[in-house]
């Protein structure tokens, strides 16, 4: 693993740290590896029941970096043309589709692909003084990162295209309004209290959030018809899994469940 991107398991609960504080955690060649294949590892790991996805500094993440990028625009070489296919997707696939819960702990602004991967995840907890900004219409690029599936999901078609086509930091508490934010809380908190919402996830029915995934995005893209299909078959893997029978026998005797994530 990169020094630019740190990588914690402890107690079930997986932290990655985008951590260039100096360049506002902007994701140059190296991070974007790291990143992409620490999201695959906590993927793939068993012991892992959530991921936290936070950065270091006074920025979550400040997309692309955009001094590196102009090198390899000028040289016609590097991974200007490929960065798309080669990490944003993978990354915002592997944050999406991660059969676990994800928290961004969003510690400072979020632009460009760094909105775009907060966009992704599950649960996003954001510092009173972060902001989002999709970023990509100021430096004449379209959306990327999933940021065209996911805005407007989370915002609704009009907002999202007046937040794509006029770019502009979205504060915390306009951030809260709109859906961005699923909590605001004060920054000297943001650390301690994001760990916190992903350490109770991670101590949660793993198998279960799974399948909530998995059914808001089929829901998301089929029909009523098809997605109770769906929920039904989603059902019945979660009801056959240990964590359902000791969340049932723990509420029969009215005690607090202690759940072993299959
Ligand atoms: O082919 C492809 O690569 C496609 C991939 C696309 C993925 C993307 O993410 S594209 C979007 C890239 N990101 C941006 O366009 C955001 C650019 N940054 C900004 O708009 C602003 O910096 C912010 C709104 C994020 C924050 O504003 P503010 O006022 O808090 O900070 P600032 O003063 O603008 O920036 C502070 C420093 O960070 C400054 O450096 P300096 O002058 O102190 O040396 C600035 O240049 C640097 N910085 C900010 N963003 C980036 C960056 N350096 C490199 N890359 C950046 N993305």
């Amino acid at each position: 693993m990169s020094d630019t991107v740190l990588y914690d398991v402890t107690e079930g609960l997986a932290t990655v740290t985008l951590n260039r504080p100096d360049a506002m955690n902007a994701l140059d060649t190296a991070t974007k590896e790291a990143l992409r294949d620490g999201l695959r590892r906590a993927a793939d790991d068993p012991g892992v029941r959530a991921v936290l996805l936070t950065g270091n500094g006074r920025a979550f993440c400040v997309g692309q970096d955009l001094k590196e990028h102009i090198g390899a625009l000028r040289d016609k070489g590097g991974d200007a043309l490929t960065t798309v296919h080669d990490h944003y997707n993978p990354i915002t696939l592997a944050l999406a589709a991660m059969p676990k819960p994800v928290v961004a702990g969003v510690n400072g602004v979020a632009a460009g692909a760094g909105a775009g991967f907060a966009f992704a995840a599950d649960y996003r907890i954001v510092a009173d003084t972060a902001a989002f900004n999709t970023a990509f219409a100021g430096i004449a690029l379209t959306a990327d990162s999933g940021m065209s599936w996911t805005l407007p999901r989370l915002v609704g078609p009009s907002r999202a295209q007046d937040l794509l086509l006029f770019p502009r930091s979205v504060k915390a508490p306009e951030a809260l309004e709109l859906g961005l934010a699923n909590r605001v809380v004060p920054a000297a908190e943001l650390a301690d209290e994001a760990r916190a919402v992903a350490r109770k996830l991670a101590e949660g029915p793993t198998a279960a959030y799974a399948a909530i995934k998995e059914s808001l995005a089929y829901g998301a893209e089929h029909s009523l018809a098809e997605t109770l299909e769906k929920e039904a078959e989603l059902q019945i893997r979660s009801g056959g899994t240990e964590d359902h029978t000791i969340a049932v026998e723990a509420f029969v005797a009215k005690e607090t469940p202690r759940y072993v994530g299959r």
